[in-house]
Order: C-alpha cells, then structure tokens, then sequence
C-alpha cells in the first residue's frame, strides 16, 4: 500500500461534488451508489445509518506520522455521504477514547500498514485495501455497462488485486491476471484455477477492461492499450503515463481515497 502524501489529498474535500459529477458521467453512478453496490447495500440503508452513527476521525502519528490532510479528506468524504464527522483533538489511543467518549460509533484510522474503519456497535471492521477493491471494481463495472462474461486484465497479485479478483468473480467477470514477481506469478498458475498473463505489453493491447493494482506510475502509454480500453486505477501514483490520460481520461477511474473511503462506510454499516 503507498503511502499517501499531502498533494495526493489535500484538495479532496472541497471539490467532492465536481469529483462526484465527472465520476457519474463516466459510470452512470454517484459515490454513493458506487459505495453501496460495492458493499451489496441499498441506498436507503446507508442513509438510515447517516442518521444515527457518527463518524470519527483519529490521526495516527505511528511510524511515519501524520499525513497533514489526510484526517480532513476522511472527513470531508464521510461527510459528503450524509454522516455526521468530526477529527479527534488528540491521535493514537487517546485520540480513540476522545472520539468513542463524544459519540463516535465509526471510527476511521491508519498507521503505515493498515487503514480501517470500524463500527464499534457491530464489530465489523472494514479494510481499505478490500474496499478500494470492490468500490473500484463496481465503478469498471458502471463504466462497461456490466462486467458480466467480460475478460479483465487484473496488473498486480497484491491485496488489492486479489481481492478485485475475488468480486469480479461475483459479478460473472473473468480475471485474468499479471503479476511481475515471477514466484507469485508462478504460485497463482501452480494453485489457482486464474489464468496468467506473463506479458505486459501484449496482455495491455489485447485487454479492453483492465484493473491496475500495481503501485508503480507512468509504465503505460498510448500505444499499450486496447483503442477502447476501460480502465480502474486505484494504484497512487496513476500508471498511465500523462499523454496516455489526456486520450483515455473519459474511459479511467482513478483516485487516491474518496471511492475507497466511500465504501469502507457502506461495508461497516452494511455487514454484522
Ligand atoms: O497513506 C496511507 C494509506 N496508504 C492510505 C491508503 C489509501 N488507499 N495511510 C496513511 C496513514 C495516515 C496517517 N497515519 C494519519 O494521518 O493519520
């Protein structure tokens, strides 16, 4: 998981609308509706839960510290989906009673490793890696006008891409994957029914949908995609290259928190 830098998020809670209509215009679905089809939620559902479960943020100063923004993005998401958000004024464990003890019954934190949300009224804990997963999988999913029976190209065997993997089975998809560390690549052909791919660049140009979990930025160009590729990209930084994201910019789902954060909220009100 990259870690996240100020740049990365520091605009996100001011331009949520805009973000929300470009978002739409490219699947037909809000933030919203993305976050709770990706949570096998209804609308109604994530709403009722609006209204009696407040939200709180706790930075985390562990291992390389607080990310400046990063607590306000949280917040201004949760917010943007109806919820009532507040920051913790203290971090760490401190900063945990502070959010529990003023009504927090969602609390969203993350050290290096790990970003979660938990509900502490259920137990559930969301993943952001499974969330980012599924929220993106759901946009590719809009974007296509349905997955179903469709091929997609997964780059990247990590958390992320397998847990996309995982729902785009649910959804009838067909994944295919493309791992760069030839032992896992080798594990995954050894003792999964997934099919692999070993070349990039042949694999990219024969693809049409394709999900990017590799953490790497600017390794695609124009010429390596399909001329009708769709593309979810939740890999910070962006892997197409600039030119290649000023041609394919209708046809790409990509950003660093609000789809992920979206639908760790539907996931932990949802489940349990
Ligand atoms: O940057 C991260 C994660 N990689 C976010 C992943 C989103 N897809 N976590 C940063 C930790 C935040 C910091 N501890 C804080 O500001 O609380």
């Amino acid at each position: 998981m990259t870690r996240l830098l100020q740049s990365d998020v520091e605009s996100i809670a001011e331009e949520l609308a805009h973000y929300d209509e470009e978002l739409a215009g490219k699947t037909g679905l809000t933030l919203r509706q993305i976050a709770c089809c990706a949570a096998g939620i209804s609308e109604e559902c994530l709403m009722r839960a609006a209204c009696s479960m407040p939200v709180a943020v706790i930075p985390v100063t562990a291992g390389q510290g607080v990310i400046p923004c990063f607590a306000q993005a949280v917040k201004g998401i949760v917010r943007y989906l109806g919820f009532d958000a507040t920051i913790t004024g203290s971090s760490d464990v401190t900063g945990l009673a502070e959010g529990v003890s003023q009504g927090g019954r969602i609390l969203f934190l993350a050290d290096d490793r790990k970003f979660i949300a938990l509900n502490i009224l259920s137990g559930v804990v969301a993943d952001n890696n499974e969330a980012t997963a599924r929220g993106f999988v759901a946009a590719l999913n809009g974007l296509a006008g349905g997955l179903g029976e469709k091929d997609v190209l997964v780059l990247g065997a990590g958390p992320v891409g397998m847990a996309a993997i995982s729902y785009l089975r649910a959804l009838d998809a067909r994944p295919v994957v493309l791992e760069t560390d030839p032992i896992k690549s080798r594990f995954l052909e050894a003792n999964s029914t997934l099919h692999v791919e070993h070349r990039l660049r042949p694999a990219l140009a024969n693809y049409r949908y394709v999900f990017d979990a590799t953490p790497q930025g600017n390794f695609i160009g124009i010429d390596d995609l399909h001329p009708e590729a769709s593309l979810a990209m939740p890999g910070m930084p962006l892997g197409l290259t600039k030119e290649a994201f000023a041609v394919f910019q209708d046809r790409v789902i990509h950003d660093p928190l609000q789809i992920g954060v979206a639908t760790m909220l539907a996931m932990v009100v949802g489940i349990g």
